[in-house]
């Protein structure tokens, strides 16, 4: 199949899901066409991949560049030269309705697939000017699919969606992320030897829940000698990192911003934390199993689809910093019950979210939306 993947480049989250299955559908023999403003992160140079870069509309006359406009402009255009048979947009907004529109437009006919990936739905596609229009796109797709059970019932509930929601499940690749994939040159920069590291990766925006972050691990440097270490970038960060200096535990915080390899780094993570208030999947959890590394989590949304309580990692109500906290304080002190958890993981990664099985089910999805195109 000629494939057309929209997304956002982001560092992680739907921009990455995308780039991991585009890469999937190229490994399978499919030409792929990503079409996004940047070239997504993780995207290497690989054959019958491409990549369609949407330049902004730069004119005196506009306040703004008209990114979606040149996105739909870039859409039509790809689509006809390349005869794409599918065009996938992931993350609704703006994209669903961009392909929408490039359908329209185009003298080339292709089907859209729409995948909702969370705060597409959740946060920004529930605003009141955008949900009328995220909710025509979503409705005028082809297929529409999303990454949990939680986020299709959810749609379902909020969304008046007339067509069946197929639920596919984000993946990865268990020998990229793999506990072995990183030297001891790497733990000796980030952390003493006689400390345990906590790892918090995320992009820093408020539903992240980064204060309680910040008090469980105040609570365990109490019990434990542990390092935090902070991977990502955000809107929260710099008050993240005040907080730790308030409570005077800033010279045991390390903040390393964006990484692009973050399975370099992860599994040199004695546990990660992350007690987000919404969270359709949780890519960090899936990726922490992988490694073999016992991820903590809150129990919102998707995140009991990818973890299995008490046997692959923990979970707690997001604002229960005391059950938080007795969860990591577990996995630090009991060495027997931390690979016991870590084998567990990575067994459950590897047996429920394999890439190979999942971009199977994205091209079944692609094969019943050619069919009623
Ligand atoms: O985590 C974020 O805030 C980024 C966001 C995105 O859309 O890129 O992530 C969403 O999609 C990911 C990939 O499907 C999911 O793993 C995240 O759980 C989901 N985030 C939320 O629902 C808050």
């Amino acid at each position: 199949m000629k494939i057309g993947i929209v997304c956002h480049p982001s560092i992680g989250g739907s921009g990455l899901v995308a780039t991991q299955l585009g890469v999937g559908l190229a490994k399978k023999g499919h030409e792929v066409h990503f079409i996004a403003q940047m070239r997504p992160f993780k995207l290497d140079e690989l054959p019958n991949v491409f990549f369609h870069d949407v330049e902004r509309i730069n004119y005196p006359l506009f306040d703004d560049p008209l990114v979606t406009f040149a996105l739909t402009a870039k859409i039509v255009e790809v689509a006809t030269e390349f005869q794409l048979d599918i065009v996938h947009a992931h993350y609704s907004i703006p994209h669903s309705l961009s392909c929408y529109l490039a359908n329209e437009i185009s003298p080339h006919k292709f089907a859209v697939i729409t995948t909702i990936h969370g705060t597409d739905v959740t946060i920004v596609g529930r605003d009141k000017p955008l949900f009328p229009l995220n909710r025509f796109s979503i409705n005028r797709s082809c297929m529409v699919t999303t990454v949990s059970h939680f986020q299709k019932h959810y749609v379902e509930k909020h969304f008046d969606i007339e067509k069946e929601i197929v639920v596919v499940h984000n993946f990865i690749d268990s020998k990229v992320f793999t506990p072995n994939n990183y030297s001891d040159k790497t733990r000796a920069k980030l952390a003493a030897a006689d400390e345990k590291i906590i790892m918090h990766i995320s992009n820093f925006r408020p539903v992240k829940n980064t204060d309680t972050v910040i008090k469980v691990f105040k609570n365990l440097t109490e019990k434990v000698n542990a390092r935090l270490i902070l991977l990502g970038d955000g809107p929260e960060l710099a008050r993240t990192k005040t907080m730790c200096a308030e409570l005077g535990i800033g010279d045991k915080v390390t903040a390393l911003g964006k990484v692009r390899n973050v399975e370099t780094l992860l599994p040199v993570a004695d546990c990660i934390i992350q007690p987000s208030f919404n969270e359709s999947f949780s890519m960090v959890a899936l990726e922490a199993m992988a490694c073999g590394v016992p991820p903590v989590l809150s129990n919102c949304d998707g995140i009991p689809e990818v973890v299995v309580d008490g046997v692959t990692g923990f979970m707690a109500d997001p604002l229960d910093v005391e059950k938080l906290t007795d969860a990591c304080y577990k996995i630090l002190s009991d060495r027997v019950l931390a690979e016991k958890m870590a084998d567990a993981g990575r067994a459950h990664a590897i047996k429920t979210f394999a890439w190979e099985e999942k971009v199977s089910e994205y091209e079944a999805v692609y094969q019943q939306a050619i069919v009623l195109r």
